[in-house]
């Protein structure tokens, strides 16, 4: 099991296995994958971003490209980097044929500029534009995408990276950025368009694809040379899908998650990456001159490589490496005092093989078979995505602590907007992470019981909803309110 110090809500990728998710196809061939794709957001006036039409050469550079919808043209989108404590200004212009916003994944942002359409703003409609712009107060690895139909959108392809950097970054000789993506493709290597809000897939695990890209391109090498350090940067923008990634023949010692700085440990079994979660890792290059090293998924199957640290064959920059840098300077979130703290319980239930009866949809109690009508399959505390009343209202400053029980069939990756959550319990033993660890998104195997705290220091109505899209969709998802 997970003998590191790192524990992804103490689950590993055999229990994982044992969950009896669906097996995924993988398709890999050996194409460059895209690194680090960026653009200076400058200093004066706002980073222009245009959702729009696109192609994507998802099936490699040699093939004609597949047709997306893109920030600024290129999956992911313009790679955005801002200093800590910096003003991030936007102008979000929609050249798609449907409403859209932007959803800032992870930023403790002020409120009205958090992207959320039916809570913080209206979408923004075919052919109008729409300015963000707010301070980004914690260094890490962020990400933002769209936030109106995001099953469909995000599925599409608006996504991209927001890197926060420290005020001084820590050493090292080169920094890469991987966004791993899932993509259900015909046979022709187009998106399959028939099956967006399938509810087959919704009461499942979600739309699963059949085709992996990294940096928006199949697997492919990432040149390194070897005794460099490396700080690595892994984002899980797929819909619905899990991976589980280990690097053949290195120590990657895992420095942050979700953004916020942890103490560095090296997992010793494969780290769980839930849709919308990211990894900060310290790599150190100890492979050979020329050596080629997979980085494996083996979340749904034996281990596969989805890229390759692809060594050139100069003579090793070092042969010694220090101890790793801590990441820097990031302020942890308060731990809420237990005694003071509001007690909230939270039941996840619906979908496949669930056995949900009944559950409140439109503000009447909704048997099963009208509840799959409408397309709400899942509910939370027994109301199948209704937003009228919040799990909780609380005033700015107030420790809360979430009893959540997964008492469904399906993993769920349970993502809080505005805010990180500590782990305190998992299946009623004391977590680690407790205070440690900080998330923005709680990965929830079926039938887990996990308890959660936060401080709500940021007021405002902030969306609670599971990051597997189409369970959104469906009805996992709630708010919470800090007034
Ligand atoms: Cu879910």
């Amino acid at each position: 099991m997970d003998g590191g110090g790192i524990r992804l809500m103490g689950v590993t990728r055999r229990t994982f296995l044992r969950a009896g998710a669906a097996a995924g196809i993988l398709a890999a061939s050996g194409c460059r994958a895209r690194v680090d794709a960026r653009t200076d957001p400058g200093r004066s006036g706002p980073i222009r971003i245009e959702a729009a039409p696109a192609k994507a050469p998802l099936l490699g550079p040699a093939e004609q490209g597949t047709d997306v919808w893109a920030y600024n043209g290129t999956v992911a989108g313009p790679a955005l980097r801002v200093k800590r404590g910096a003003e991030l200004a936007v102008r979000l212009e929609n050249r798609l044929t449907q409403g859209t916003s932007i959803h800032w994944h992870g930023i403790r942002i002020d409120n009205a500029m958090d992207g959320v359409v039916g809570m913080t703003q209206d979408a923004v409609a075919p052919g109008d534009g729409f300015d963000y712009r707010f301070t980004c107060p914690d260094a890490g690895t962020y990400w933002y995408h769209s936030h109106n139909r995001s099953w469909e959108q995000v599925a599409r392809g608006l996504y991209g990276v927001l890197i926060v950097e420290e005020e001084e970054p820590p050493a090292v000789d080169r920094e890469i950025t991987l966004v791993l993506d899932d993509w259900r493709l015909d046979e022709a290597g187009a998106i399959h368009e028939a099956s967006f809000g399938a509810l087959h897939d919704w009461a499942h695990q979600g739309r699963i694809g059949n085709w992996i890209t990294v940096n928006g391109a199949p697997p492919g090498d990432i040149a390194i040379r070897a005794g460099e350090r490396i700080r690595l940067r892994v984002l899980n923008a797929a819909t619905a899908r899990i991976f589980a990634l280990a690097i053949a023949g290195h120590e990657a010692r895992v420095a942050a998650i979700d953004g916020f700085a942890c103490p560095p440990s090296a997992p010793t079994d494969s780290l769980l990456f839930a849709p919308g979660q990211r990894v900060d890792y310290l790599l150190d290059a100890t492979g050979e001159p020329g050596g080629r090293y997979a980085l494996l998924d083996d979340a749904y199957s034996d281990a596969r490589p989805i890229s390759f640290l692809a060594y050139s064959d100069e003579p090793p920059k070092r042969t010694q490496f220090d101890a790793p840098p801590p990441l820097g300077e990031t302020r942890p979130p308060t731990m809420p005092d237990p005694a003071e703290a509001l007690r909230v319980d939270m039941v996840m239930e619906g979908g496949a093989m669930g056995g949900m009866g009944q559950a409140m949809l439109n503000g009447e109690m909704t048997g099963p078979r009208d509840l799959a009508q409408a397309g709400r399959v899942w509910a939370v505390n027994g109301v199948a995505g209704d937003l009228d009343k919040p799990l909780f209202s609380v005033p700015r400053g107030r420790g809360v602590r979430i009893a959540m029980v997964n008492d469904t069939a399906w993993p769920h990756v349970m993502h809080l907007h505005g805010h990180h959550v500590t782990l305190l319990t998992l299946d009623g033993a004391p977590s680690p992470e407790a205070g440690t660890i900080w998330r923005d998104g709680v990965l929830m195997m079926p039938r887990q019981q996990a308890e959660i705290a936060l401080v709500a220091d940021n007021p405002g109505k902030w969306f609670f909803h599971c990051h597997m899209l189409g369970h959104q969709a469906a009805g996992m998802r709630t708010w919470i309110e800090v007034t």
